[in-house]
C-alpha cells in the first residue's frame, strides 16, 4: 500500500485554522463593549483625559458606556455595578480615591469581567481583583519637583543652600485627599528633600485639584503673617497653580520671581506661564491615555493577560530649557 504523505494536508488545515482563529480574534476585539467610569471634569487635564478615552474608543470601534461620576466614589461604584449588570466585556475606571474598591471589584470578578485601573491607583489587599494599571508615575513626578528645587537653591560649587533665611520655606497645595496623585506626589517630593536639612514644608493643604480652590487657598496662605516669607509653592496640579498665581498677582507678588513655583500636569496655560516666567518648573503628567486603554481593553476582551503596571512617557519642563520647542499641549 502506497504510504501517502499527509503532512502538507495537515499543515494546510492548521494554517486555515490559525487564520480563522486570528480573524475571529480581530473580529471579536472590534465589537467589544467597554464600561468606563470617569471621576469628573475638575481640571483641563481631566477633560483631555476624557476626550482621549472617547476618541480612542471611536477609533478602535469599541462601544463605550461612559459614566462621569461628578467627583463621587459612590457614583463610580454604581456605574461599575451597572456595567456588571449590562455584562460588558471589560471595565475600566479612574479611582477617585485609593480605598474602598474591594467589594465592587469582587463583584466584577464573580461576573468574570476583567478590570483595568486607569490614571489613579488603588490600595487593595488582593491585587488579583484587577488585571492591570495604566497611568503615570506619580512618585516620580513628586521626586522631579523636588529635584528641580535642589538645582534651584543649592550652589553647585559650594553645595550650600542659597536663601535669605535659615531654610527654603515651602508651601504645598495638595490635590484631592486620599487620591494616589496626592499621596504619591507628596511622598516623592518629601523623599528627595529628606536628605537636605535646609528645605522646610511650612504649610500643606488640599485645593482638590480645582483652580477656584487654589485661588482661595493661596489667598488664605498669603494672609497668614505667621508663615513669614514664602520661598516656594509646590502645587499638585496646574489648575490650583493658576488660581494661586491670580491670588499672588492681586497682592503685587510676582509669581516665578518673588515666589518660586513648581506645578504638575503641563497643560497649555501652565506652559504659557512658564514661558512668561511666572512658573519655574512644570512636571508633565500625560492625560492622553485613550489609545493605550483601548489596546489593553482589546486584549482583556480576548481573555489575554496584560502587564500589571504601564506608565506613560513624561517629561519635565524648567525655566532653563528651550521652551520654544514645546509642541502645543492640546489641553
Ligand atoms: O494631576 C489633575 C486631575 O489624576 C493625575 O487629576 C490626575 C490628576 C491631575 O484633576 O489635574
Amino acid at each position: 500500500m502506497k504510504c501517502r504523505n499527509f503532512a502538507p494536508l495537515i499543515q494546510l488545515f492548521f494554517s486555515f485554522f490559525l487564520l480563522f482563529s486570528c480573524a475571529k480574534k480581530i473580529t471579536e476585539s472590534k465589537g467589544i463593549i467597554l464600561g468606563f467610569s470617569q471621576i469628573g471634569s475638575e481640571s483641563a487635564w481631566r477633560n483631555c483625559n476624557t476626550r482621549s478615552v472617547q476618541e480612542a474608543a471611536a477609533d478602535a470601534g469599541i462601544q463605550i458606556l461612559f459614566f462621569n461620576a461628578e467627583q463621587k466614589q459612590e457614583n463610580q461604584i454604581k456605574a461599575i455595578r451597572s456595567f456588571i449588570a449590562y455584562q460588558v466585556d471589560v471595565i475600566a475606571f479612574v479611582p477617585i480615591v485609593s480605598d474602598g474598591w474591594e467589594m465592587v471589584l469582587e463583584e466584577a470578578r464573580e461576573a468574570e469581567i476583567p478590570v483595568l485601573i486607569c490614571d489613579r491607583e488603588i490600595n487593595i489587599k488582593n491585587e488579583n481583583l484587577y488585571a492591570g494599571y495604566l497611568g503615570t508615575n506619580m512618585l516620580r513626578e513628586g521626586r522631579s519637583a523636588a529635584e528641580f528645587l535642589l538645582k534651584k537653591f543649592i550652589d553647585p560649587d559650594t553645595g550650600e543652600i542659597v536663601t535669605d533665611g535659615k531654610s527654603v520655606k515651602i508651601v504645598e497645595m495638595r490635590g484631592t485627599e486620599g487620591s494616589s496623585p496626592t499621596n504619591m506626589r507628596a511622598e516623592g517630593f518629601r523623599d528627595v528633600l529628606a536628605g537636605y536639612s535646609g528645605f522646610e514644608i511650612i504649610y500643606s493643604e488640599s485645593g482638590d485639584f480645582l483652580r477656584s480652590k487654589g485661588y482661595e487657598l493661596m489667598c488664605k496662605i498669603l494672609e497668614k503673617p505667621e508663615l513669614g516669607n514664602i520661598h516656594v509653592v509646590y502645587s499638585h496640579n496646574d489648575g490650583m497653580t493658576l488660581g494661586a498665581i491670580d491670588a499672588m498677582k492681586e497682592r503685587g507678588i510676582k509669581p516665578g520671581e518673588d515666589i518660586v513655583i513648581i506645578s504638575i500636569d503641563a497643560e497649555q496655560a501652565a506652559i504659557d506661564a512658564l514661558k512668561r516666567g511666572e512658573i519655574n518648573c512644570v512636571v508633565e503628567c500625560n492625560p492622553k491615555q485613550g489609545p493605550d486603554i483601548m489596546h489593553l481593553a482589546g486584549l482583556l476582551a480576548l481573555k489575554e493577560t496584560i502587564p500589571r503596571v504601564i506608565f506613560m512617557e513624561e517629561r519635565v519642563f524648567t525655566e532653563w530649557d528651550d521652551l520654544s520647542a514645546i509642541a502645543p499641549r492640546g489641553y
